[in-house]
Order: structure tokens, then C-alpha cells, then sequence
């Protein structure tokens, strides 16, 4: 099912002659009206005239977290604030947010994008959203909820949080189609659990999970344990919000939408473009964006793309899941550590909850890993041997897994806080 389907569907040679046009012009603008562009393109001895293929993309410098950090809050924008109807930011994890800015058209641009997303979900106009993203300046609620109404669903937008009274209005509203982050959507499946809910009997069909990383075994816990098909929904506030791709039935990574955005492989050590198949750091630039227009944004979050031809009949690219961030990465005893892998390990125990934190210290000159690891309700038991078996074999298939020992703290059951959007699953004690 297509919400667009000449867009979702464009043959390729078609698809980039579309992506020149609207990168010369994205090109022009930025070079004509936010300083901080002209500056830098001055800098390489470039302009607009230079962009002559798509290839020509390279030539242009990259643009990163900081930059947008110099210009807070408005100066990277490239219209005049009279003409910027919204703004959003994302909270950053120190000192100012990032804002980001919309015109009435990027807003129409937008909701059309979640429309298309929504709909690869399965969304109609008889279907209910339960829209438990946040609201506010956190660019998931607000992106849902318009691409919902566009598709002419009925949209319950609780935001997040109160999940006793998100599984009172899942039943009582007849929802089918749960938007909110995967740990959230777990949260609440556990949670309706406990209360002796039933979801197979609710008319639940379908999630829409993003926002964080997340594996292929938490996609088969929330399958099994809501009753639905649970799908990867990605994007970032700095290149428009959710409903930058998006996966389809196939569940086999998500289509960019690049009629929209142009989507780049690099190293992230040395920044030099990486094929197809390749993981490294994905780069975007928007071809459409008028008040917020951003060219080779480092996104930091390190993926692979694929262009082989999806039985969905989209022909636009796919990204591979986000397996972590170049900045999420931690560095232990020298050696590359992603929470993500540690998640992979506990989905394999059945004795363990995907539910987990990596505290790290250092020690005289030596860090230290210890990982925090939630166990089932079912194997909570006193029987300190039964216990310390567990613990060993966490800590061997970890240590092969990570190629670095841990140390495996085994809590009790829905002790590790649960946040109502994104996860945090790591806490840094080192002072360097
Ligand atoms: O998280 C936008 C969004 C809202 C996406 C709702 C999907 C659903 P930010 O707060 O700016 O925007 O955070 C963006 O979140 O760079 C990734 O690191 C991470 N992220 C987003 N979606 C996924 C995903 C929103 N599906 C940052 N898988 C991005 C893994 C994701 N990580």
C-alpha cells in the first residue's frame, strides 16, 4: 500500500535527475541566505555554480552538531522568522538544544512524509493511533500526530508516560496502531501483562517504534507480546523529524525517502564515501527544506545502506537498522563498545530482561565495566547457585561478544528505571 506511490515508486534514473534539481536549488539557498554556509563554501572555493551532478555533493563540507551549536538558535535559519511557523529542538545532553525551524510548507512536506510512513505500516482512515511519542519540543509527537490526520486516522494523542491510563485508552478507544519509542512499547507490554491484559483479544495490529536503537529480537518480543508487526521508523530533528525512512511489510530495512533527502555513507575516521554494504556514519542533506535547509549533516549514527530492489516495489534505498552512534560508543580498555551488543547478548538468555545500563569507572588507570542486567520474573529466585550460573554464562558470552570482561550485576526484576521515551543505557563514571 502507497500513500505516494509516483514518489515511493520513481525509476531511479528519474529519482536522481529529481535529487539534482532539488540539491542545485537547496545549494543556492543556503549559499544565498544563511551566512554561515556562504562562509564555509567561500572558505573551499566553491558555490552554487560548482553543483553540476550529484557527485558534485562531495565537494561540499560537511555539516556538524557544533555548527548548529555556534549558530543557536536561529542564525542557521534561511528564511525570515515572519515566514518560520514552528520550531522544535533536541535536547542535548549538554548545555543548549538544538533548534530546528519549519515553514508552512515544511510542515505540509513533513506530515506527508509521516503519511507515507504511516501508511507503510498499514495505516488507513479507519484506523486509531495511539500517539504516545512526547509532545512539546521533542519532534515525535507532533510529527506523528500530523502525518496521522493527513492519512485520516483518528489520533489519540496522549503523549508519553501515565501507562496505566495508556492501557485503560488502548482498550477503551479500540486502539490499533501504537506509536511511541520500542523500551516504551515494552514497558507497557510488561506492564499490561502483569495487570493479566490480554492483547490478542485487542484490535492492536500494528507499532510504529523509533527514536532509539533498537534489535531484531526486542522487534520479536514486541511482536509477540502485543500481537502486532512492529516496525522501524527513523529520523532526527536536525533533517525534519520522524519520517526520514521507514520500513515496509518486507521488514528488511528502511526506504530514505529521497525524493526528500540524500542519503551518504562515510568513515567516520577519515570521511571519504563509503559503497553500498558498507557501515560507516550516515550523512544526510535535504533537497526540500525551506526554513531549516541542512547539507551533509553528520548524523553520527552508523548504519549501512542497501539499493537492491525490495519486494515492497519501492525504489527508494534502505538503511540498515541504526546498530549505535559514532558518539554513544564507548571506548573500554581501548576497545569499541556499543550498548547495542550487550542488548543482542541478553535477548539471546531467556533468563534476562532486555532491560539493562553499562556503568563504567575507572580504577586506579584501569576502567571498569559493570553491567546491570534485569532478570525475568520467572527465574527471580533465591537459589544463589542457580543465580551465579547465570552470572557466569552472561559474563562468558559477553566477554566473546565485546572482546572485554564485564563485571554482570543481576537485578531484580523492574528495577532498572524505565524512561517513557528513549532509554538511557549508559552511565560514564570515568573522569578523563
Ligand atoms: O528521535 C525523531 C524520531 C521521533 C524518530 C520518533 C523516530 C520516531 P531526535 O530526538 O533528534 O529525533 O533524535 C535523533 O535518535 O540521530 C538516532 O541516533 C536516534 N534514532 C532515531 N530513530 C532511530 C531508530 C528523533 N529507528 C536520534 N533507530 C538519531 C535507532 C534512532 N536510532
Amino acid at each position: 500500500m502507497y500513500w505516494d506511490r509516483e514518489f515511493e515508486t520513481m525509476p531511479r534514473e528519474k529519482l536522481r535527475e529529481l535529487q539534482l534539481q532539488r540539491l542545485k536549488s537547496t545549494v543556492e539557498r543556503v549559499y544565498g541566505n544563511v551566512p554561515f554556509y556562504r562562509k564555509v563554501m567561500d572558505a573551499k572555493g566553491i558555490g552554487p555554480a560548482d553543483i553540476r551532478t550529484l557527485e558534485d555533493l562531495r565537494k561540499l563540507p560537511f555539516t556538524v552538531k557544533q555548527d548548529l551549536r555556534d549558530n543557536y538558535p536561529f542564525d542557521m535559519f534561511a528564511v525570515p522568522m515572519e515566514e518560520v511557523v514552528r520550531v522544535h529542538a533536541s535536547s542535548g545532553t549538554t548545555g543548549k538544544p538544538t533548534v530546528v525551524g519549519y515553514t508552512k510548507n515544511d510542515i505540509r512536506t513533513w506530515a506527508q512524509l509521516m503519511a507515507r510512513s504511516l501508511t507503510m505500516a498499514g495505516a488507513t482512515r479507519g484506523d486509531v493511533v495511539q500517539n504516545a511519542y512526547g509532545y512539546g519540543l521533542f519532534t515525535g509527537g507532533m510529527g506523528v500526530h500530523y502525518g496521522a490526520e493527513l492519512v485520516g486516522a483518528t489520533v489519540i494523542p496522549i503523549s508519553g508516560g501515565n501507562t496505566d491510563r495508556q492501557l485503560m485508552i488502548m482498550q477503551d478507544f479500540g486502539a490499533t496502531i501504537l506509536t511511541c519509542t520500542p523500551s516504551y512499547a515494552l514497558f507497557l507490554a510488561e506492564e499490561g501483562e502483569n495487570k493479566g491484559l490480554d492483547f490478542k483479544k485487542l484490535p492492536l495490529k500494528a507499532g510504529v517504534f523509533g527514536a532509539e536503537p533498537w534489535s531484531e529480537r526486542m522487534r520479536q518480543q514486541l511482536e509477540a507480546k502485543l500481537d502486532i508487526k512492529a516496525h522501524d521508523i527513523y529520523g532526527l530533528s536536525e533533517i525534519i523529524g520522524p519520517g526520514v525512512s521507514m520500513e515496509c511489510t518486507a521488514q528488511q530495512g528502511m526506504h530514505i525517502f529521497e525524493d526528500h533527502f540524500l542519503a551518504e555513507i562515510i568513515d567516520p575516521e577519515t570521511g571519504d564515501p563509503l559503497p553500498f554494504g558498507r557501515q560507516g556514519e550516515l550523512v544526510i542533506t535535504s533537497l526540500t527544506k525551506e526554513a531549516f535547509p541542512i547539507i551533509r549533516y553528520r548524523t553520527r549514527d552508523i548504519t549501512m545502506l542497501t539499493d537492491e530492489p525490495c519486494s515492497c516495489g519501492r525504489t527508494h534505498v534502505r538503511m540498515r537498522r541504526v546498530t549505535g552512534r559514532t558518539d554513544d560508543m564507548l571506548i573500554i580498555r581501548g576497545v569499541n563498545v556499543f550498548p547495542s551488543q550487550v542488548e543482542s547478548v541478553l535477548l539471546e538468555f531467556g533468563e534476562t530482561e532486555p532491560h539493562y545500563l553499562l556503568v563504567v569507572d575507572r580504577k586506579g588507570n584501569l576502567d571498569e565495566l559493570e553491567i546491570w542486567v534485569e532478570l525475568s520474573e520467572k527465574w527471580f529466585s533465591d537459589k544463589v547457585r542457580q543465580l551465579e550460573e547465570i552470572e557466569y554464562r552472561l559474563k562468558s558470552r559477553i566477554a566473546s561478544v565485546l572482546g572485554i570482561s564485564a563485571r554482570i550485576k543481576l537485578v531484580e526484576p523492574r528495577t532498572i528505571p524505565r524512561s517513557e521515551g528513549k532509554a538511557k543505557r549508559v552511565v560514564d563514571r570515568r573522569e578523563i
